[in-house]
C-alpha cells in the first residue's frame, strides 16, 4: 500500500462496475415484451409510492440527485446486490433440493488460483485472523461423490477488505479454485473472516445514513460450486454468533448457510465441516 492510496467507495465501485461490465452485461438479453411488463409494474409501484406518501418535490430532487451519485461513484453493483439480488437469487434457485444459495455480491473475480483437492488459499505472511480448516465433499442429489466438482471461494481480509477491490493487497489474496477427486472431498485452509461494512462514504452509505440503518453483513466466505451435469451453486456461509446474522443489510443469510467451527484438534485455530449437495441439470 502507499501512503496516497487508500479504499474508497468510488474506487471499489469503479472496480465492480468494470468486473461486471466485462463478465455479465453483455450476456443479458431481455425480449422487448418482457421489457414492456416489468417497466410498467416497476414504474407503477413508484406512482403508487408518490401518490400514496405525497411525495413532495424536494423529495424528488433528492432521488434524482442521489441517483446520480449511484452511478458517478460506480456503485449500481454494490446498490443493486445489497438490496435487490436476494429476491432474484430466491426466485432463480427455489426449484433446488441440493444446497440452498445465496447471492454472489459484486466482488465475485472467476479464474482464482487452483490449490487442488487439499490446499491453502493465497494470503500474506501472517495473515490476519483465525486460521480455518474446512471439510468437505460435494455430492450430487442421489448422494453419488462428485469428481471434478470445484469450489471457488472468496472473501475479505480480517479488515473487511477484498482483494481487486481495495489498493494494496496481492492479486489473489483470500481466493482460490479446488477441484475435488473421486470422492467429491475438498480441504481447504483459509481465515476467518471478520463482519463486513459497506463503504460509507460512496452514494449507497449516503442512503444507509439517510434513513438511519446500519451498514453491516455478517461476516461470511463466498463460494460458487460446480461440477460436470450439474447446476452451479452461489453461496454465502455465515457463522453462529455474529451479531449481524439476523440483520444483514443485504438480507443474505438462511440458516442452512450457518457453519459448525470447532476449536482445531492441533490448537491451532479452528475447524469445521460443511458439505455441497448439487442439483443435476
Ligand atoms: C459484500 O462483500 C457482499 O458480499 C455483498 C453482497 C455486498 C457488498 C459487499
Ligand atoms: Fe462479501
Amino acid at each position: 500500500t502507499t501512503a496516497t492510496e487508500s479504499a474508497t467507495a468510488a474506487k471499489s465501485g469503479a472496480s465492480a462496475t468494470e468486473r461486471f461490465r466485462s463478465d455479465k452485461s453483455s450476456a443479458a438479453q431481455t425480449s422487448p415484451e418482457r421489457v414492456d411488463l416489468l417497466a410498467r409494474e416497476v414504474l407503477s409501484a413508484v406512482h403508487e409510492t408518490i401518490r400514496k406518501n405525497q411525495v413532495t418535490y424536494d423529495e424528488y430532487n433528492a432521488l434524482k440527485s442521489w441517483l446520480i451519485s449511484v452511478g458517478e461513484d460506480g456503485e449500481w453493483p454494490l446498490f443493486l446486490d445489497v438490496f435487490v439480488e436476494h429476491v432474484v437469487e430466491d426466485v432463480a434457485t427455489a426449484h433446488r433440493s441440493g444446497n440452498k444459495g445465496s447471492i454472489e455480491g459484486p466482488y465475485y473475480v472467476p479464474g482464482a488460483p487452483e490449490i487442488g483437492a487439499s490446499g491453502t488459499v493465497p494470503m500474506r505472511e501472517g495473515e490476519s485472523g483465525t486460521p480455518l480448516v474446512w471439510t468437505g465433499t460435494i455430492t450430487s442429489t442421489d448422494g453419488s461423490p462428485l469428481a471434478g466438482g470445484q469450489v471457488e471461494i472468496w472473501h475479505a481480509d480480517a479488515d473487511g477488505f477484498y482483494s481487486q477491490f481495495a489498493p494494496g493487497l496481492p492479486e489473489w489474496n483470500l481466493r482460490a479454485r479446488i477441484t475435488t477427486g473421486d470422492d467429491g472431498a475438498f480441504e481447504i485452509t483459509t481465515v476467518r473472516p471478520a463482519p463486513y461494512q459497506i463503504p460509507t462514504d460512496g452514494a449507497t452509505g449516503k442512503l444507509i445514513a439517510a434513513a438511519n440503518w446500519h451498514a453491516w453483513r455478517p461476516a461470511h466466505i463466498h463460494v460458487k460450486v460446480s461440477a460436470p451435469g450439474h447446476e452451479t451453486l452461489t453461496a454465502q456461509l455465515y457463522f453462529p454468533g455474529d451479531e449481524h446474522n439476523d440483520d444483514d443489510i443485504a438480507s443474505a443469510v438462511k440458516p442452512e448457510l450457518m457453519l459448525d467451527p470447532k476449536p482445531a484438534a492441533d490448537g491451532n485455530g479452528e475447524q469445521l465441516v460443511y458439505d455441497f449437495v448439487l442439483d443435476p441439470e
